[in-house]
């Protein structure tokens, strides 16, 4: 379903280490379901015809929109670039005369998207952000009985179901990790809505510099385009950066850096909200905090208001008191399980933070593993996995019954080099079969960082699946490493 970006590539600041819904390759900071591979040499041909593609999808869809009442039910991811994506989209359906109901979702539970489809008929309903892969699960719950578009960059299926228009471009050839985002995808619509909405392609670059997809420093092709735009009007800037020296990014297909540790200069964006400059990156600090640290206490709705109107007094507030508050449930955490709080079988070890992190999103067990995972708590030769209860409610929406408890798993850099060695199973390996064996749902799952969700009370059961199934692979790898080394020994015979 959904899979994620991986923000904490870029310097640590960044609050948002594990955005649930995005994309590319895999790394040791974040989970994602899906890797989009980066675009070989291809010609401009292609990209333009790609483009023409998704552009004349985009226009066909206004006509069965036209027809759906002006009754709008919005669905965002909760990150920079579902945030912008949520901004733009409000906007143009505003604008448009739509009522809008908008709700920022961590991810499109399947338990939410019940209530969803039970309660409403005839109405449109979007998803901005994430879905674009669950399109089918959507048309079949939906039955026919709303519209239902998707503007979703992430790889995508088709929902074979004409009440269900998917719009994500990756079904059109553009590739959502270089192409364009969630932002520039709304953006693009809303043009083709009203070209009023031209003056929204700011928030597209900004969306797309919070997912975080440059080549060799750069927004390109669509995502360029709507920098082009923005700069035009006097919305947006960028400017050269200096080159400097920066730690090799390891990850395996990771857009920009090269060997020698340098990453090429590129550039540093500018916009201007509400009359004010500000740079894109601290932006997207800033709304990634809001949306996932403030996630149940209004910070996505913040997060919204923050890409109209720029910061104020209130949102520089409660950024301090958010930056407080996940360092103080941090903190506290860390001191717990110094005093014991971390529990260890063979090979994992783990802690549950049941409903302690709130009112912090469930990306944030993530964040929190990834914080002390090289830490001298624990032992660095063990898998790290952390439990957070999903709170049974979604800001704004109202009571949903998940039940469910998210665990979330990385590993030490030592651990890292044996997975990348081979020595050792990628948690993608063990953890969703664990997962589902017991009932459980795995959508984001990479070798060096992993989550799924299962039943609260399972935690220790899921634990020892987990070992059960590890030492399957362990033995599955051993055995191929003897089998490695018996050839090689036969060769050099
Ligand atoms: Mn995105």
């Amino acid at each position: 379903m959904s899979d994620s970006y991986d923000s904490d590539r870029r310097a640590g600041s960044r609050v948002a280490a594990e955005p649930s819904a995005s994309h590319h390759s895999p790394s040791g900071g974040s989970e994602q379901s899906e890797s989009h591979s980066l675009r070989g040499p291809e010609s401009t041909q292609e990209l333009r015809t790609a483009f023409e593609a998704f552009t004349q999808a985009l226009q066909e869809s206004l006509g069965p929109i036209s027809r759906a009442g002006q009754e709008v039910l919005l669905f965002h991811h909760n990150d920079t670039d579902g945030l912008a994506s949520g901004a733009i989209l409000l906007t143009a359906f505003s604008r448009a005369g739509y009522t809008v109901s908008r709700y920022s979702l961590e991810k499109p539970y399947p338990e939410l998207l019940d209530i969803v489809f039970s309660r409403n008929s005839g109405k449109l309903i979007v998803f901005a952000d994430f879905a674009g892969k669950i399109a089918p699960l959507i048309a079949q719950k939906n039955h026919g009985q709303n519209l239902v578009v998707i503007l979703d960059h992430h790889p995508a299926e088709p929902s074979g179901d004409p009440a269900v228009i998917n719009l994500d471009p990756d079904l059109f050839g553009l590739k959502g990790d270089i192409d364009i985002s969630g932002s520039t995808t709304c953006y693009r619509f809303a043009v083709e809505l009203d070209e009023r909405n031209r003056d929204l392609a700011h928030l597209a670059l900004l969306g797309a510099v919070g997912d975080g997809f440059f080549v060799e420093g750069r927004v390109v092709s669509a995502n360029r385009e709507a920098l082009t735009e923005a700069a035009g009007q006097g919305n947006a800037r960028a400017e050269p950066r200096a080159q400097e020296p920066q730690a090799p990014d390891e990850r395996p297909g990771a857009p920009s850096g090269n060997a020698e540790g340098t990453s090429p200069a590129g550039e540093r964006y500018f916009i201007t909200l509400g009359g004010t400059e500000y740079p894109c990156d601290e932006l997207a600090t800033q709304l990634d905090t809001l949306g996932a640290v403030g996630y149940y206490q209004g910070g996505a709705d913040l997060g919204v208001r923050l890409c109209l109107e720029g910061p104020n007094q209130e949102t520089k507030g409660k950024l301090n008191e958010l930056v407080r508050i996940k360092d103080r449930i941090f903190a506290q955490t860390l001191n717990e399980l110094r005093d014991g709080a971390l529990r260890s079988s063979k090979s994992i070890q783990w802690f549950d933070v049941k409903d302690s992190f709130i009112p912090m999103g469930v990306k944030m067990i993530g964040v929190f593993c990834n914080e002390i995972k090289n830490s001298d708590v624990g032992d660095p030769a063990k898998y790290l996995a952390g439990f957070q209860w999903v709170p049974d409610k979604i800001p704004g929406f109202g009571t949903v019954r998940f039940g469910k408890t998210k665990v979330s798993m990385r590993v030490s850099d030592y651990l890292v080099e044996a997975i990348r060695g081979g020595r050792e199973p990628g948690l993608s390996s063990f953890l969703p079969e664990a997962t589902l064996n017991l009932g459980g749902f795995a959508d984001a799952c990479h070798s060096l960082s992993a989550a799924t969700t299962i039943d609260i009370g399972l935690e220790s059961e899921l634990v020892e699946e987990a070992e059960r199934v590890l030492s399957t692979r362990r033995a599955e790898l051993n055995e191929h490493r003897g089998d490695e080394r018996a050839a090689t020994n036969k060769r050099n015979r």
